[in-house]
């Protein structure tokens, strides 16, 4: 325990001191709500009420409400903790067996320090028994991931640069990491269209078994953070995260890697 708090402290004070280098991430979206445009907004009358649970886990644990005080060492041997995650889902289809599939058109923004935002409603029809699976873009499919698409925070601060792209970020997975000798030192994997190219990832999750009974259905969405630098590609943070260089952002084969990692960083439960 001692540890983590040696770190946890570091990593404040590593971060107070590196906030430059992307622009409007230092703005603080806190006061702002789950609303969006093209948001998925409620739940139309009518059917199966379905509540969409988003949960983020490093390591099997619940991301902690701090953020701070979890490191967890991954697969490489680098000890890291998260001190901020936001992204978008765009279009999440949950599609039963035999039936029309329930679909929340356009971007779900997510935070995970506003936990309203970390709940997706839809609405099945009626009469479907069974799931068949869970479908989404994570981050923003080319044709919406265009500059201007959101002129209101927090949406509008996942702006990606023009000089990179333009569009918006597609994730801020942001934290600190212990860099040789106990020094922590900041990690910002952030994640989105770099130099214009799509690297959103298709995200398919088998629903199948899963039965509708009763007159709602609650699903848990898990992020498990660590898989992003796991599988099938390895990351290992002294590659991509070592001083002077913190983020990712002008680096195509990472994002490619990031890319090729976020099949399987999402899981299905039901509680
Ligand atoms: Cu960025």
């Amino acid at each position: 325990m001692q540890d983590t708090r040696v770190l946890g402290c570091a990593v404040v004070a590593a971060l107070g001191l590196t906030c430059a280098g992307c622009g409007a991430d230092v703005s603080s979206a806190k006061d702002h709500g789950a609303r969006g445009e093209g948001g998925a907004g409620g739940a139309p009358p009518g059917g199966v009420p379905v509540t969409i649970q988003l949960e983020h886990r490093v390591g099997g644990l619940p991301l902690g409400e701090s953020m701070v005080d979890t490191p967890f060492t991954n697969a490489a041997g680098n000890a890291f903790g998260v001190t901020r995650l936001v992204y978008f889902l765009s279009d999440v289809t949950l599609t039963p067996r035999g039936g029309a599939p329930a679909v929340a058109a356009g971007a779900h923004y997510v935070d995970h320090e506003e936990p309203a935002t970390r709940e997706i409603e839809l609405s099945l029809e009626e009469g479907v028994s069974e799931l068949a699976s869970l479908t989404f873009t994570f981050g923003l499919p080319p044709e919406a991931n265009v500059s201007g698409a959101f002129v209101t925070a927090p949406e509008s601060l996942m702006e990606w640069p023009e000089s990179m792209g333009g569009g918006y970020h597609y994730m801020k997975l942001e934290g600190f990491w212990s860099h040789g000798d106990g020094e922590v030192v900041p990690f910002k994997a952030h994640s989105g269209a770099a130099g214009g190219t799509d690297y959103s990832v298709a995200v398919e999750l088998d629903a199948a078994g899963l039965v509708v009974e009763g007159d709602a259905l609650h699903l848990r969405l898990i992020m498990n953070v660590e898989q992003w630098f796991e599988g099938p590609n390895l990351w290992d943070f002294r590659e991509r995260f070592t001083p002077p260089m913190y983020g990712i952002m002008h680096d195509a084969a990472a994002q490619r890697s990031l890319q090729q990692n976020g099949a399987t960083v999402f899981s299905l439960e039901v509680p």
